[in-house]
Order: C-alpha cells, then structure tokens, then sequence
C-alpha cells in the first residue's frame, strides 16, 4: 500500500473512503466528525443511527469501524472509527492501532482501495501528535490490506510534518 500525505480538509477529498474521527455515538461532535456531517449532509448521520440501533446499542467500541454512505461528499463511502481518549497508558496506542487496522478491513469489505485518513485523536482526544504519528504509521506500513493508497490529510502544518517525519523514521518491528 502507498502511503501519502497532505495538508488539507478531509471532506475535500475525492477518494472511494474517508475516514470519520468518530465518538461511540457517531454524533457530529467539533473537528473531523463535524465537517463530515455538515458537508456530507444528513443522510450519514440517518445511517450512523441506523447502524447504531442494529449493531451497536451500546455504541461503537473504541477501535473498532463501520461504515455509512458519503452523502454529498466527493467519496462513496465514509468509514466511522472512535479512537482512544488520550490518557498516556498503554492501551491508548494499541487502540489507536486498531482504528487503523479496522478501517482498512472494512475498506476491503467495502472493495474501496483509495483511503483518506485524518490524524485520529489527536484534535478533541488529546493524543500528543508526535506519537500518535508513530502509532499511525506503523499500523499502516505493516496493515495486509487489498488498499492500494492511504492518504493522511492533516489540519496543519505542524501536524503534516509529524506525520512525514513518523514515515521517514519508520523501521520495521
Ligand atoms: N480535515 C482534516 N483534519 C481535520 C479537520 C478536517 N476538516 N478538522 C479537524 N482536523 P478531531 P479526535 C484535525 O478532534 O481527536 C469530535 O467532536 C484536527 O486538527 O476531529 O479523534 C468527534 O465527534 C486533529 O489534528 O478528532 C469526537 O467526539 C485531527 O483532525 C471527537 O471529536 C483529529 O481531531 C474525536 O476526537
């Protein structure tokens, strides 16, 4: 999988999946979730409830994904996944591991092979972004996925170059 990296707005790009920095509640909320939700329009927060009622009535775990329809946005799918609220233990990067490694599993069920990820937890969560950046980028350097690009689209700039630097620093194990 090629990895790539932007500075940009998520709900700008045109992908087959963007991914949402969601809540268990898959409510718009401030950051990621609410940009997706007031450019996608209504219907995928319809199908978050949706998904909710069905699958999830106690909310979606931290690290898991799901997916909805993109609305009026320029992908055909958005990937909803909730990462860990940062508290500086262990559990955080394995967590924030697992959001990653669970939306590109839903991507392949999906059959999307374009995916826009944005720097999960690092906004309202509180995740530091220089270790979050590592946490990423190992989980998707080593991912086995059908995902032919990842693209980290990052608010600023500070962030962008942690998330390059976290790539260019990576070595294996
Ligand atoms: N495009 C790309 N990145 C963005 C955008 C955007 N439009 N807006 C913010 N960022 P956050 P979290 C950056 O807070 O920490 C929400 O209320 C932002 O600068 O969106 O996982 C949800 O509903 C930061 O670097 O996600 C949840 O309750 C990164 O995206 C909660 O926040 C993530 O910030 C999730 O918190």
């Amino acid at each position: 999988m090629d990895i790539e990296f932007t500075l940009g707005d998520i709900t700008q790009q045109s992908v087959d999946a963007l991914v949402n920095a969601a809540n268990s509640q898959l409510q718009p909320g401030a950051g990621v979730a609410g940009a997706i939700h007031a450019a996608g329009g209504p219907s995928i927060y319809d199908e978050c409830q949706g998904v909710l009622r069905e699958s999830y009535p106690q909310g979606l775990p931290p690290g898991q994904a799901v997916a909805t329809n993109a609305g009026l946005l320029p992908a055909r799918w958005v990937i909803h996944t909730v990462g860990p609220i940062y508290k500086g233990r262990p559990e955080d990067a394995e967590v924030l591991r697992a959001c990653h490694v669970s939306c590109l599993a839903v991507a392949d069920e999906l059959g999307a092979e374009t995916v826009a990820f944005p720097a999960i937890s690092t906004g309202v969560y509180g995740y530091p972004v220089d270790a979050a950046a590592e946490v990423a980028v190992d989980a998707l350097r080593t991912a086995d996925t059908r995902v032919s690009t990842a693209t980290l689209v990052l608010f600023d700039e500070r962030t962008l170059d942690a998330y390059r630097d976290a790539h260019r620093g990576w070595t294996p194990g």
